[in-house]
């Protein structure tokens, strides 16, 4: 089981580090924080930065009420790694609040949420690899953004008590890796349905509301059966999912989903 041998990474990694960058994602920023990170890094006296990534994303405004909840506990920023956004501010905050220099800054987080391309983006050129696949990095790399930072990547962690359903909605496994996706597939369409009701009919032209009527509908229009000749609701789960995952179902959630305002 990884998970474990990726925690005894982040333990190191956040004790050698002077800054920890927690990466969030900004479809779910609520859902992607790892109270037990947050622990460790406050724990050992490090000082904690809330990253939001995947701004593009997101509207700028559910952003800013994000960011002004999460402020009141951690310092807090939203960037688009991939687009570039708000990276200027990353690195004033990184100098800002680094008790001396040169200062070792850790990025960590739930896999998927765009530590690798966070460091890449810190270092101004390719050197972590990424991949819309969760679980791509398995360990931790040292890099030197600049004469002064040093950027630690690291695997992506979840805790160990988050059940399957969790770990779907947070990307955090992948597809494959479910022995049933239709049970986690059905909780991920409440879900996105109960943040936008008209999202399967935005991405897939699907106006059925019930999830096991969504998953035959995305079977029977990608021509999926099985031998006997019945849906392949298995298959159209999976879909979902990594669809989901690579960002091809785009939907939200904002502070007010949590009663956070
Ligand atoms: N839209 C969007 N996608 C992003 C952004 N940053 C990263 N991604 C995508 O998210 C996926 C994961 O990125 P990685 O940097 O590999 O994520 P990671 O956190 O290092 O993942 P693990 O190593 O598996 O823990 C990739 O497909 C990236 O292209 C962003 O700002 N916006
Ligand atoms: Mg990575």
């Amino acid at each position: 089981m990884p998970n474990s041998r990726y925690w005894s990474i982040i333990k190191r990694v956040i004790n050698e580090a002077d800054i920890v960058l927690e990466v969030l994602d900004a479809r779910d920023p609520y859902l992607t924080r790892n109270r037990r990170i947050e622990k460790l890094v406050l724990d050992k006296g490090k000082r904690l930065i809330l990253v939001i990534n995947k701004a593009d994303l997101v509207p700028k405004e559910v952003l800013e009420k994000w960011k002004r909840v999460f402020s009141r506990e951690f310092p807090t920023i939203f960037i688009s790694a991939r687009d570039r956004l708000g990276t200027r501010y990353l690195w004033r905050y990184i100098k800002m609040y680094a008790p001396k220099f040169p200062v070792k800054v850790a990025v960590v987080g739930y896999p998927n949420v765009g530590k690798s391309m966070i460091i890449n983006v810190l270092k101004g050129r390719h050197s972590s690899g990424t991949s819309p696949i969760p679980g791509f990095t398995k360990s931790s790399l040292r890099v030197r953004a600049s004469t002064n930072i040093i950027v630690i990547d690291t695997p992506g962690v979840f805790p160990p008590s988050a059940d399957e359903q969790e770990l779907v909605l947070c990307s955090a496994l992948r597809p494959e890796a479910l022995d049933d996706p239709v049970v986690p597939a059905i909780h991920l369409i409440k879900f996105a349905l109960s943040r936008d009701p008209l999202v399967f009919e935005k991405v897939y032209g699907i106006t059925e509301k019930d999830p096991i009527k969504i998953l035959s509908e995305i079977a029977r229009k990608r021509g999926l059966y099985l031998k006997g000749g019945q849906l392949n609701v298995e298959e159209a789960a999976r879909i979902i999912i990594r669809d989901w995952q690579r960002n091809k179902l785009v939907f939200f959630s904002r502070p007010e989903n949590y009663n956070l305002t």
